[in-house]
């Protein structure tokens, strides 16, 4: 178990209702946090990822807590960080979609850049002796300027959403530097998972192919198709966080598998293991084409695998088929309900917004 002076030690997460903020709740729990979660108001539930953690009797109310706070919000930050007094907290919330962010970049900029700053001034006028991990992003390296990228490669971000990131990284490194702060920055490329958002490029895919397949929708609206992405599973990327903040020093580390495939490869994978050829199902959309995109993302992770002692254990074709098989348990369910005289709402629902 996980102890400070004796106690089992405390978690501040922002982001806790995402994708990784799930997985890194699970991954806590584990080893005997207590952990608080930062969760803004909404007017349905954002908590679907999280609830069978939430509705555990031996967590909800004794290990798993959580608060109202806004990252646009520094006041609300430093109430929430003041009154749990964390040993550890994790930076992971943001509006975390590129493509959004061309639409709505001052947004995208309070949450990523400023929602940053308004954490790490909550962490240090809190003087608490906090380890900070903040989520940083291999969109970072936009128009790359090497391949592989290592933690020495120049940033050259193409997106709104990226330059608040290069932004929310040097302000962690200024941090550590004018502070002492023990503060790292996950340099994560891309991660998937069952609970990946489904306007993501991997998950829209798993959503669309196997419904397709249940013949619950016709066809699948993509952009560009030639973009490469090293793709890995969530699972593992949330453990190379939680080593970060227990090693002596802190730094900045790369995590990614080394292996990259583009859109095309990864609808190839998809598609086959359903027994369809995708270009029956595939038509090209202009408005999910980005005014600048990032061709080629290739992470060289060496650092964190031999100061971590990090590696990914689950691999490409198996990450597509972890995705299709649980995609494909909602489809399923989804046809018992059309059956049943049900209207079922499917991604397709979601072509007026960009995803
Ligand atoms: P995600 O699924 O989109 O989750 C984003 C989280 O941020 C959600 O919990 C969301 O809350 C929260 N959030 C958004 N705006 C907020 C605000 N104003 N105040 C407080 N919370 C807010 O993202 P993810 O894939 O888990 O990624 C986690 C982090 O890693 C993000 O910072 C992302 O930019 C970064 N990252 C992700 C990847 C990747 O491939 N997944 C790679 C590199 C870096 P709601 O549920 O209420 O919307
Ligand atoms: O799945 P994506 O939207 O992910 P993207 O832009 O790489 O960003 C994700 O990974 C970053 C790490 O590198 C994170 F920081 C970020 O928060 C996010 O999690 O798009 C991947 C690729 C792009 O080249 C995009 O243009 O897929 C291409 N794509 C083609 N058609 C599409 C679509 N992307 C989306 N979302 N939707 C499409 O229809």
């Amino acid at each position: 178990m996980s102890t400070a002076g004796g106690k089992p030690k405390k978690a501040f997460l922002t982001g806790i209702t995402g994708q990784d903020g799930s997985y890194l709740t699970e991954l806590l729990l584990s080893k005997g946090y207590e952990v608080h979660g930062l969760i803004r108001r909404s007017s349905t539930f954002s908590t679907d990822r999280i609830e069978h953690i939430y509705q555990d009797p031996h967590i909800q109310g004794t290990r798993l807590f959580l608060h109202y706070a806004d990252l646009t919000d520094g006041h609300s930050i430093a109430r929430v960080l003041e009154q749990v007094k964390p040993d550890e907290v994790y930076n992971l919330g943001a509006q975390s979609h590129v493509g959004v962010s061309f639409i709505n970049p001052v947004y995208t900029a309070q949450t990523v850049a400023m929602g940053t700053l308004n954490v790490l001034e909550a962490i240090r006028n809190s003087r608490l002796p906090v380890r900070y991990y903040q989520a940083s992003s291999s969109e970072m390296y936009g128009k790359v300027k090497e391949t592989p990228q290592n933690e020495k490669t120049p940033f050259h971000p193409r997106s709104p959403y990226s330059c608040a990131k290069v932004y929310a990284f040097w302000q962690t490194v200024n941090y550590r530097e004018a502070y002492g702060l023990f503060a790292c920055n996950g340099i994560l490329f891309n991660h998937e998972s069952p609970r990946r958002g489904e306007t993501f490029v991997t998950r829209k895919i798993t959503r669309a192919a196997t419904r397709i397949k249940l013949g619950l929708q016709e066809k699948l609206y993509l952009g560009n198709l030639d973009a490469k992405r090293d793709w890995g599973f969530a699972g593992d990327y949330v453990r190379a966080m939680w080593l970060m903040l227990q090693q002596d020093q802190p730094g900045d580390y790369v995590i990614s598998t080394g292996e990259a495939h583009s859109i095309r490869e990864f609808l190839d994978e998809v598609f086959g293991l359903l027994q369809l050829d995708w270009k029956q199902y595939v038509a090209q959309d202009p408005r999910y084409l980005r005014p600048a995109e990032v061709d080629l993302l290739l992470g060289d992770s060496t650092y964190a695998r031999t100061r971590l002692n990090w590696k990914p254990e689950v691999g490409f074709k198996q990450l597509v088929k972890m995705m299709v098989d649980a995609d494909m348990e909602i489809a399923r369910r989804e046809e018992t309900l059309k059956k049943a005289g049900h209207a079922v709402r499917g991604p397709e629902m979601e072509r007026g917004a960009k995803g």
